[in-house]
């Protein structure tokens, strides 16, 4: 058991005691963080917090993703994934073809991932069809489907609120939004990787939307790029601001930038302990967040093993095809089963937990 004095002796002596009394943490305490110079000090700390809430149960989920398209208008600086309308490579599902994947992979799915770039022309009725298709084939599982940046895509080309978007999907079937699109909200750090997405404010504007209709959503950060740690803080507190006004986020995703095939040059790749450091920080910043997700495809599955020591309690899921880590080169397995994610998770000494897209125990 680590005591006061080793946490004394690493500086974080106010921290620890704030974190055993579950007090909220300040910017200031999180470049103290940041600073630290011991990352495993910064891990054992959200340790604590992450044991408190979940003792050692690690989640995981029966899911599959689909990703509809790679065409997308913002072309984001960092994505490996989009590409323009007629250019080599980008593709758009039917809703047969999504249909065709739920039924390929012979999952008892409880929960499906879809999201896709912003493409010119699909329109709302489209989305609509798409999500009723998989409701009527899998009426009891969780769809969770568009980022807040594709829902202010779809109200845009309609020429109509991101209200009524959510409103109209949520009648079609849509249970929750996932967290893409958030990246980083420092609109200095947006203008670099980001420039024709949705702003901060708009992204924060559709998930408190959501809360508000009842619709569960998830939250991310996209780190290790261009944005200063300060940033990373804004990040987090904006977050945590947005939750205490609404409530409605289950689930927050770290996401280590993958720099293969990205146009965005950087000079200091994130290393492994930085990036669960952030984790950590995560988890201890994100006081009202229920979930920290080891998404175990972008930081591959040893990353996201050590991450559920630094706080993380999620391993996501089966996933089954994935395209956007795959671009950017993550070298990761396309898909777990269930019983490799068991094992994965008794592998860390932890307690493997099937959950269904809302994070029941099922
Ligand atoms: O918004 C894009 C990120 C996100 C890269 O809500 C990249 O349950 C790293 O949000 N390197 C999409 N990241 C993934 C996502 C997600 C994944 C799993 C579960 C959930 C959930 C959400 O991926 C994008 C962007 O931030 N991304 N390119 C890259 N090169
Ligand atoms: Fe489009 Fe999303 Fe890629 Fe940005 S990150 S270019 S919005 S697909």
């Amino acid at each position: 058991m680590l005591n006061n004095d080793y946490f004394e002796n690493m500086g974080l002596k106010a921290i620890h005691a704030k974190v055993l009394a579950g007090e909220r943490l300040s910017f200031e305490d999180g470049l103290r963080l940041f600073d630290c110079a011991e990352p495993l000090a910064v891990g054992s700390l959200a340790h604590l917090a992450r044991t408190r809430l979940h003792g050692d149960k690690v989640f995981y989920v029966l899911n599959r993703h689909i990703n509809y398209t790679n065409v997308c208008v913002n072309g984001c600086t960092f994505c490996a994934y989009q590409r323009e309308e007629g250019q080599d490579g980008g593709f758009v599902l039917t809703v047969d073809d999504a249909i065709a994947r739920i039924d390929a992979s012979s999952l008892n799915a409880r929960e499906i991932h879809i999201v896709g770039g912003c493409h010119p022309r699909l329109n709302l009725p489209f989305f609509e069809d798409l999500i009723g298709a998989v409701r009527d084939r899998l009426p009891d599982a969780v769809i969770k489907a568009f980022t807040a940046v594709e829902i202010a895509h779809f109200a845009k080309l309609e020429g109509i609120s991101t209200n009524e978007v959510l409103t109209r999907l949520q009648a079609a079937g849509l249970d929750m939004l996932p967290g893409g699109g958030a990246e980083i909200f420092a609109p200095s750090v947006r203008e670099r990787i980001c420039p024709r997405k949705a702003t901060a404010d708009q992204w924060l504007a559709v998930h408190e939307q959501a809360h508000a209709l009842g619709i569960k959503t998830n939250c991310t950060m996209l780190f290790g790029h261009v944005e200063s740690v300060e940033d990373r803080l804004d990040h987090l507190i904006r977050l945590r601001e947005s939750q205490d006004r609404s409530g409605g986020y289950t689930c927050f995703i770290p996401l280590p930038f993958l720099t293969e095939n990205s146009k965005l040059a950087i000079d200091n790749p994130l290393t492994g302990l930085e990036t669960l450091r952030t984790i950590a920080v995560s988890r201890l910043m994100l006081d009202n967040i229920p979930h920290i997700k080891a998404y175990w495809v972008m930081l591959g599955v040893k990353e996201a093993q050590a991450a559920l020591k630094f706080g993380a309690d999620d391993f996501d899921g089966t996933v089954i095809e994935e395209k956007i880590g795959h671009e950017a080169g993550a070298t990761s397995e396309q898909g777990l089963t269930r019983t490799q994610l068991s094992e994965i998770i008794r592998g860390c000494g932890c307690t493997p937990i099937e959950r269904d897209g809302f994070f029941n125990e099922v």
